[in-house]
């Protein structure tokens, strides 16, 4: 049984887990096989007198925890994860010390944050250069640097100002339009179109404040140049951030404990493709690879979707041979899921009351579906869901069971909560199967239950799998199944927090946000109409009544990987507003970095705006809506399910254009298509508030169609009232 341990303890202890996950992970790499170790979590920064700063540095290293044998070889085989090196910042130079007080762990770290506290870190970019042969966006406009391997940071969730540097401050907020480039690498050449924003060598520094107001809750970070966002975040860069506390958006009994803020599991779910060698596909042609070289331009069918009879997946998949069909030989490479990683780790629940697990993805395109699969029935289990997207799911006792799958996009499925009764007006939710598109979080309560879902102590040997049970999007990609953690439920002793459901729900909860002093109700900080002395062209208000559409489907319906986004407004009757419709009627557009698609002003007083938006899907391919410095709730559901990813339904063609879908691998139509009829796709209707200024971006964040040009520029400007 863990011992619990005071806030206190756990502040003292996080160096020292820190340095204990290098050590124990070196440890299972030099016996040359793979270890079911327990599961360990992430290494953790926390802030200090209100300040959290650190150097991070990108940078290539080995995955201990990752050993790769090539087929007829006897070699062992570390392969190279993009990581951030990461350590108190030093008081000069770019790189850190060696020592226990640095780690660059491939499974991530956790920065842990409160409200208030500021952000400083000194990003430093030590990757290597890459082979233009192996990019995809090469030939993109304004992609011609991408070779060179920029970087930058996004903290992904976080309400903060999109901010560039000026003279007065040379630093950055979270502005994802400024690339830092490794002089080693060579110097870019600015591009005469599409140009991304700042270029800056080496290093950049951030100042991310975090309000005072900000919701508690999981978020997490990782780099955002277009066109190589994808090879970044699947080669390794991403990691966590918690602001507050998991008891923040707790209440009723949960609190009064030490339960469950000490038992509480941080999950950083990622996974990489390693070849065995020989010659990959890419774009320009038929490439030599390296036994042990990374696919970051990954390839969807590197796996069967689904093992053979009796294979068994722990932690990775085989890599098939699709040369048959034109694609590439992957025979004898494996792709690896692994959490925090470590591939296929034991995580044992042995405290009584059970354990909240924080999941969040360093996905770059993969989508996860995941069950919690009870190894002597084979029946998913159920848990309880705290949180999505670092809110707390507190919803009203009327909600059925319909609307909150509907409120969430389908993100997961609804079980019954057995012996659970409605506690201060807020029913929990319980789910059996969660689905985790590229940037979700989850939080759950896991502890041992029966087939009924009802909790109970655990027979003796009780274990249970965590698993990818294997997702299709649409006629998109086509994710493979494979088991990531083997769960023992060694739980014994007596309960001492004895309600069946944890009660959710807490100042910075869903409607708490919107209450006076709220991050989405008071007055902007540091927003001021002399701030603002002329607004940028046709940036005024939506009108009263008024919406924006987005379109999700391609610039060019002809063409492959032309991923892209339309824009229009409509008025109060559902009017397309003459002149709106960017780039052009019945035409989407492929990012362009210079482009502004969406402008618009606070409120009256520098306040929060909310806007109201439709999503339009033309694919027949699934994805996911994202918008930066903000969150999001489908309307009609006050107080209940928010987030800043929202995974959107497919198009349904009529059988007049079903030629044109069929001939395109993803299938799409085109807007003239759904507005007469002949491509069935309902609108997602979002309501949104803007609280932050800045420059930003809204994008799927399946990273391969952001890469692809499916992101639009926006930007926040203060009233001039
Ligand atoms: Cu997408």
């Amino acid at each position: 049984m863990r011992r619990k341990q005071t806030e206190r303890e756990m502040l003292m202890r996080r160096w020292i887990g820190a340095a204990g996950l290098v050590a124990a992970l070196c440890v299972g790499a030099g016996k040359g096989t793979a270890v079911a170790a327990n599961l360990v979590d992430p290494p953790v920064f926390s802030s200090q007198n209100g300040v959290l700063d650190i150097m991070m540095v990108a940078m290539p290293q080995p995955i201990p925890g990752i050993s790769f044998t090539p087929p007829n070889s006897s070699e062992i085989i570390h392969p190279t994860a993009w990581v951030y090196q990461i350590c108190p910042r030093p008081a000069s130079g770019l790189s850190c010390p060696a020592g226990s007080l640095t780690v660059s762990p491939y499974g991530g770290v956790r920065l842990a944050l409160q409200q208030g506290n500021t952000l400083k870190i000194r990003y430093v970019n030590q990757l290597p250069k890459l082979d233009p042969n192996k990019l995809r966006h090469e030939t993109d406009p304004g992609e011609a640097n991408l070779y060179l391997n920029p970087s930058n940071l996004h903290t992904h969730g976080l309400i903060t100002p999109a901010r560039a540097a000026t003279l007065s401050d040379p630093t950055f907020g979270d502005f994802v339009y400024v690339s830092i480039f490794n002089s080693a690498n060579g110097i870019p050449v600015p591009q005469s179109t599409h140009q991304h924003g700042p270029i800056v060598m080496d290093t950049v520094d951030y100042k991310i404040v975090i309000p005072a107001n900000h919701p508690s809750g999981l978020f997490w970070f990782h780099p955002h140049v277009h066109g190589i966002a994808l090879n970044q975040v699947v080669q390794g860069l991403s990691g966590m951030i918690t602001i507050g506390s998991v008891g923040d958006n707790l209440h009723g009994d949960a609190v009064n404990s030490p339960w469950p803020e000490t038992n509480v599991r941080h999950l950083m779910l990622k996974e990489i493709q390693v070849l065995a060698g020989g010659t990959v596909n890419f774009d320009s042609g038929p490439q030599p690879v390296a036994a042990g070289e990374v696919l970051n331009q990954e390839d969807t069918s590197f796996c069967t979707q689904f093992p053979a009879t009796g294979e068994v997946r722990q932690g990775s998949c085989p890599g098939q041979d699709n040369s048959g069909s034109g694609g590439s030989n992957f025979t004898g490479g494996n792709w690896y899921m692994t959490v925090n990683g470590q591939q296929f780790p034991s995580i044992p629940v042995a405290e009584a009351d059970g354990e909240i697990w924080r999941l969040a993805t360093g996905a770059g395109s993969f989508s996860w579906d995941l069950q919690l699969v009870d190894d002597l029935t084979q029946n998913p289990m159920t848990v309880q869901l705290i949180a999505i997207d670092g809110v707390a799911v507190h919803l009203p006792q009327d909600t059925s069971t319909g609307a909150m799958v509907d409120m969430a996009g389908g993100r997961f499925k609804v079980v019954a909560c057995p012996d659970a009764p409605v506690i201060g007006a807020t029913v929990p939710v319980c789910v059996n199967e969660i689905v985790m598109m590229p940037s979700s979080r989850t939080e759950l309560w896991v502890t041992y239950r029966n087939a009924e879902g009802r909790i109970t102590p655990p027979p003796a040997g009780a274990s249970a799998t965590l698993k990818m049970v294997g997702l299709t999007m649409g006629t998109g990609d086509a994710w493979p199944a494979v088991d990531l953690a083997k769960v023992r439920f060694n739980q014994s002793g007596a309960r001492q927090y004895t309600s069946n459901q944890i009660v959710v729900g807490g100042s910075t909860d869903a409607a708490g946000v919107y209450q006076q002093g709220g991050i989405f109700s008071a007055q902007v900080p540091g927003a001021s109409a002399a701030a603002q002395p002329a607004q940028p062209a046709g940036c005024t208000p939506l009108p009263p009544g008024h919406r924006r559409r987005i379109f999700f489907g391609f610039s060019d319906v002809t063409i492959n990987n032309t991923f892209a986004l339309g824009y229009e407004e409509i008025d109060q009757n559902g009017n397309v507003v003459p002149g709106t419709q960017k780039p052009a009627p019945d035409q989407l557009e492929r990012f362009d970095p210079s482009h502004t698609t969406v402008c618009l002003p606070l409120g009256p007083g520098q306040t929060p705006v909310r806007e109201t938006w439709e999503l339009v899907q033309l694919s027949t391919e699934n994805h996911n809506f994202h918008l930066h410095q903000t969150r999001f709730r489908k309307t009609g559901s006050n107080g209940g399910v928010v987030q800043d990813n929202f995974l959107l339904g497919v198009a349904v063609p009529d059988a007049s254009i079903s030629d044109q879908v069929l001939n395109n691998q993803n299938g799409v139509c085109i807007i003239s298509q759904w507005r007469s009829g002949h491509c069935a796709s309902t609108p997602t209707v979002l309501d949104i508030p803007f609280a932050e200024l800045g420059e930003f971006v809204y994008h799927c964040h399946i990273l391969e169609h952001e890469d692809g040009g499916m992101m639009a520029r926006i930007q926040v400007v203060p009233s001039l009232h």
